[in-house]
């Protein structure tokens, strides 16, 4: 990671959160990124139809990430269950930036992106988004994805390949997304 852009920021950047389907990985990646810096809000998935793991979250958790010298960057993950879309909304209302977690194999995936891609745009202050895909996909199913997005009027949305579970790739992907915003700062 370029620890120098993200400190570039870090006076500014409060907030990026992690958005993203049920079972993406969102609690995976703030644990993989804030280790025991953050706090969980998940609980017993009872709705195993939905999904089969154990855990889900029901709250927005929030973690840190130290960019040394005292700076630190904060993120927000957001539950995926469809019933929680009010916190989800709230938290995209006070992010800055966001990671749009999906996995390319979903047929469900660009219905998902471009639902909220739309919805950050009716904001007040719309974050600036990546996507990240976290599962395994060919090269043409992210082609074909990022074509589909553009025809639907959304603009380039950058698309980097982010395993939950590998700190590093997940901070690769801050590192892009904090480069944007540093670019959109000195606009
Ligand atoms: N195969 C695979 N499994 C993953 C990956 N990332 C996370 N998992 C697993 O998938 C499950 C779901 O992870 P969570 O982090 O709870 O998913 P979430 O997005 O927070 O889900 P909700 O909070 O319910 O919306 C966990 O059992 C993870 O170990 C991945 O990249 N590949
Ligand atoms: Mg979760």
């Amino acid at each position: 990671m370029t620890g120098q852009a993200m400190s570039g920021l870090a006076g500014n950047l409060t907030r990026i959160s992690l958005i993203g389907p049920m079972g993406i990985g969102k609690t995976t990646a703030m644990r993989s990124l804030c280790g025991e810096l953050m706090a969980s809000t998940d609980v017993p998935n009872l709705d195993r139809s939905a999904h089969a793991k154990a855990f889900t979250t029901v709250g927005a958790e929030f973690g840190e990430i130290d960019l040394g010298g005292g700076e630190r960057l904060q993120l927000v993950g957001s539950p995926g269950q469809d019933r929680f879309d009010f916190v989800r909304q709230w938290v995209l209302a006070g992010s800055v930036g966001v990671l749009l977690m999906l996995d390319l194999n979903q047929a469900s995936a660009l219905d998902y992106a471009q639902q909220s891609l739309a919805a950050m745009a009716r904001l007040e202050r719309p974050p600036t988004a990546i996507a990240l895909s976290c599962r395994d996909c060919s090269a043409q199913q992210q082609q074909d994805f990022s074509a589909a997005l553009t025809a639907q009027g959304h603009g380039v949305l950058p698309l980097v390949p982010a395993d939950p579970r590998e700190r590093a790739q997940l901070l690769d992907a801050l590192d892009v997304l904090v480069s944007l915003l540093l670019l959109q700062s000195q606009e």
